[in-house]
């Protein structure tokens, strides 16, 4: 198959590598190199299970061994879905080693994300618990399996745990415990290129099936560190990965990878209940955490109890939803930290809040970019700027920010503008510091508390129900989510109710966010002036909260 992947021109390479920004190291080599450095301070904690960096290392290279046995190397990718837990770390590291590339899943995705993922990326392998949240994902890959065929990409399963007797299905622990077949270092990166893609993150989507969005050594590690640079990450940082391991904020934005590049140590919590988060807190001396709005409430009360020592917590991150600036303004205070707001995204394109910024900028602003090579144009509809404090979509380029998804080049020819922008669909107002404040949204998505729904998808799945003639699925204000998803159906008879079609669409194998958190029948769907269904007029027709 021919593919062109579209990507950052020669010339800005090379001012990207002048710049320092892109340094041509790979991350397999990065984590030799952090062993070498500094092999006898703790990396990963999970639970009782620790790692030193010269432990991760070593563990990356037993992982690659096992992964490097089924046939799995440089440029095979490979679906990560696993819950928070350090496996994900080893096996991103382990691929890493291979020069192979992680795809990153979400616990939350079923058969259908998983399927497409598997499809979309032509990934050999997946990995995957064998239970988690009760819920059977050995079950969720033999169903998959069988969708593909015999003549599928998917070749592998790894589980971490106990994996069944199913032909093909094997146990992590039994591929990382697998004595050398070969004797002898090999490359710390399976001889990949920094310019190789190093992971596909998801993207939120807009369309019916998520897009997959290339990030490379060079670019990624940037953003990493980019990221660290700005919360001033060193040593002594003790990083809580709270939200899921697989997205980009936990991950990059300074996250798990910032943190290994600065030399300090990530905690993993298996779930982000401030509970289970202040006794690592505790324990581990954490330093900075990142959350999504929707947990700020529940941190804040927690807190409040004065039942918990937060000393060492100095950061704590909030973003991937627009958080409410009275939560802005009360969060610091109640838990005696410095509160940065990050509005960010898969596709690339990072802002925070400086640590220093004056407390307006951090309540009612979601920061500015990390990098001085970030591009952001606020543009109207004609696509022609308009001037600072004004509304307009925002369109990015830069250093670490995609050129194009990977093997969508029709989508590509209308997500991207002629000269590179990436048009994010997000609208913003720019102040004269830099600052952004996020206002709205053109894209048709709907964002439930950080979590995305591309709201076409959810539309097709819901056409296939018999009963129901036409739908459209609209985000709502809400007081908990930040934003609600409302299906409005138009229906010959009675239309389903609300569990009805959350058990359609769990039959469908959508991913439970996904289900609309409200079912409401309507006689006819109104368009607009142009045709489009009206979902402002839709929105409208619900009683205030
Ligand atoms: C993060 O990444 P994604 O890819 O899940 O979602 C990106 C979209 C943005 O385009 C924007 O619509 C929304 O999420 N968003 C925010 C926001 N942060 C993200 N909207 C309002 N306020 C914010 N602070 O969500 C993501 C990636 C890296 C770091 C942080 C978040």
């Amino acid at each position: 198959m021919t593919e062109t992947q579209r990507t950052w021109s020669e010339a800005e390479s090379a001012r990207y590598r002048a710049a320092g920004h892109w340094q041509g190291t790979t991350f397999g080599t990065r984590l030799r190199e952090g062993a070498a450095g500094h092999g006898g301070r703790v990396a990963l904690v999970d639970g009782e299970r620790r790692w030193t960096y010269a432990e991760l290392d070593a563990e990356a290279d037993r992982v690659a061994r096992g992964l490097g046995g089924l046939g799995i190397g440089r440029g095979d990718r490979v679906v990560v879905q696993l819950p928070n837990c350090a496996e994900f770390v080893l096996v991103w590291f382990g691929l890493q080693r291979l020069g192979a590339v992680p795809v990153h899943a979400m616990p939350g995705h079923r058969r259908r994300e998983i399927g497409h993922l598997v499809r979309a990326a032509g990934a050999v392998a997946c990995v995957v618990p064998d239970r988690h949240a009760r819920f059977d994902h050995r079950e969720l890959m033999r169903e998959v399996r069988a969708e593909q065929g015999p003549d599928g990409p998917l070749r592998h399963v790894v589980v971490v745990g106990e994996p069944g007797s199913d032909e093909g299905f094997v146990s992590f622990e039994a591929l990382r415990t697998k004595p050398p077949l070969v004797s002898g270092p090999g490359p710390h990166d399976g001889g990949a290129d920094a310019a190789d893609v190093a992971l596909l993150l998801l993207s939120g989507g807009t369309t019916g099936l998520p897009k997959l969005i290339p990030r490379t050594h060079d670019d990624y590690s940037y953003n990493a560190r980019a990221c660290a640079e700005v919360c001033a990450l060193g040593t002594r940082t003790v990083y809580l990965a709270v939200l899921p391991l697989g997205f980009n904020f936990t991950f990059a934005c300074p996250g798990v990878l910032g943190t290994l590049m600065a030399g300090g140590t990530v905690v993993v919590a298996p779930d982000p209940s401030p509970q289970t988060a202040f006794a690592l807190v505790e324990r581990e001396g954490v330093t900075l955490t990142s959350l999504t709005p929707p947990l700020v409430p529940h941190w804040m009360d927690e807190a409040a109890s004065g039942s918990w020592d937060l000393a060492s917590l100095s950061v704590v991150q909030v973003g991937g939803a627009r958080l409410p600036e009275d939560h802005a303004r009360r969060l610091g205070p109640t838990l005696g930290v410095t509160v940065q707001q990050v509005f960010g995204m898969a596709e690339g394109l990072i802002n925070l809040t400086r640590l220093d910024d004056p407390e307006d900028l951090v309540h009612a602003t979601q920061g500015r970019p990390v990098s001085p090579d970030d591009e952001v144009l606020v543009v109207d509809a004609d696509g022609r700027p308009v001037p600072d404090g004004a509304a307009g979509e925002l369109l990015t380029r830069g250093p670490y920010t995609l050129r194009g998804y990977y093997r969508a080049e029709e989508h590509n020819r209308t997500a991207f503008t002629p000269d590179g922008y990436y048009r994010s669909g997000d609208v913003v107002r720019r102040l004269p510091s830099g600052h952004l404040v996020v206002v709205g949204r053109i894209k048709d998505q709907i964002n439930r508390g950080g979590e995305k729904v591309a709201a076409v998808e959810v539309e097709e799945q819901l056409l296939a129900h018999p009963a129901i003639a036409a739908a459209a699925l609209v985000g709502v204000p809400d007081e908990r989510w930040g934003e609600r998803s409302v299906a409005f159906v138009v229906c010959a008879g009675a239309a389903p109710g609300t569990r009805e079609v959350a058990a359609f669409l769990k039959e469908r194998g959508l991913a439970g966010y996904k289900t609309p958190d409200e079912v409401v029948q309507v006689p006819g769907l109104p368009l607009t002036a142009v045709g489009k269904v009206d979902k402002a007029a839709l929105a409208g027709r619900l009683p205030r909260p």
